[in-house]
């Protein structure tokens, strides 16, 4: 498959192993009925330190994604028995994203015929054989580089920064999908907004960057205080937004009272100050017609809350 030529530049397969080397035990699949384009495959990447795991056929390998989540490439051939390449992409799709699992398509056959198939399938690349090993190794780093920048960029924006819980975007995204999972159960979601008390004077008394770790500790509070399948978010500034799904109505008082004790007793640790804050919680407990008149009322409820003297919550 590679003709002696290709070796030609051997500094521009040396820079690019070079590049691939960091991806250290990442996991490629490479399915192929071939045993030659297999072992070549293996041979290359091999070399740049992936950990490549082979299918014989199309459905093989749709078995091994299904049970491997750790797999961040699949090269697939074209022609193959009993799953080909085109039915395998297509399988892929139906669960994953370019992005969650690129996957580069691979023959001998059809030439720009073959390559149109595949992209059209859902694959992110084509590669035609023989290639040069130049190109292979572009395209696998350029369709995991690109699967990585995109999923940075994915978390950059659904999570806070500071405290590493969900963003007031990720709030509505997890939220509207919990609040219609809700609505089509007949069960009562319970949504929250919770406020530090008088945070500027924090601020004003310990500077910035405590601040900042006052933040941190309240968010570590609420984070570890919910069930996994609820929403913990930073609303804004000093303010979280909560929604917790299947919540008895009877433990409702005691689970909100008992995080504004929680926070109320809580000692933050920050250098050499030890400092005490409150919180003020609104809560709507009733299922409303929208996502967002849960939350105003949430918030309306949290203006009681502070406007009867803090540190307490409103249901
Ligand atoms: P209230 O009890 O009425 O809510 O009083 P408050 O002082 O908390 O009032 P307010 O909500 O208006 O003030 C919030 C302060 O939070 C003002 C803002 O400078 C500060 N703040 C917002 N975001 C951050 C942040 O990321 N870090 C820090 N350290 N402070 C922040």
């Amino acid at each position: 498959y590679v003709p002696k030529e290709n070796f030609g530049n051997i500094e521009h397969v040396i820079n690019l192993v070079d590049r691939l080397r960091k991806n250290i035990n990442t996991k490629v699949l490479v399915v192929d009925d071939s045993s030659t384009s297999r072992n070549l495959c293996r041979a290359l990447l091999d070399v740049c330190n992936f950990q490549v795991i082979e299918a014989v056929n199309g459905q093989e390998g749709l078995d091994l994604i299904n049970s491997d989540n750790e797999i961040r490439l699949v090269i697939a051939d074209h022609y193959m028995p009993i799953m080909d390449g085109l039915t395998l992409v297509k399988e892929i799709r139906r669960k994953f994203s370019k992005s969650a699992l690129p996957i580069i398509g691979l023959s001998g056959v059809g030439g720009a015929t073959t390559s149109a198939y595949f992209l059209k399938a859902g694959a992110n690349d084509y590669i035609h054989k023989p290639f040069l090993v130049e190109e292979f190794y572009c395209r696998v780093s350029h369709n995991i580089e690109n699967s990585e920048y995109i999923s940075t960029i994915k978390e950059m924006s659904e999570i806070d920064y500071l405290t590493g819980i969900c963003n007031r975007r990720s709030f509505f995204k997890f939220g509207e999908k919990l609040f219609s999972q809700q609505q089509r159960s007949g069960a009562t979601m319970v949504a929250a907004m919770i406020d530090i008390d008088e945070f500027k004077n924090c601020n004003d008394t310990y500077g910035h960057i405590v601040g900042d770790e006052v933040i941190k500790d309240v968010a570590d509070l609420l984070a570890s205080r919910f069930r996994k399948g609820d929403v913990v978010s930073r609303y804004g500034g000093d303010e979280f937004c909560l929604l917790c799904a299947d919540m008895k109505p009877e433990e409702i008082k005691h689970v909100f009272d008992s995080v504004k004790d929680d926070i109320d007793n809580k000692i933050i640790k920050v250098g050499e100050h030890e400092i005490f804050v409150t919180v003020s919680i609104g809560v709507c407990s009733t299922m409303m017609p929208s996502l967002d008149e849960m939350v105003l009322v949430a918030d309306k409820m949290l203006y009681d809350a502070k406007d009867s003297g803090r540190n307490q919550v409103s249901y």
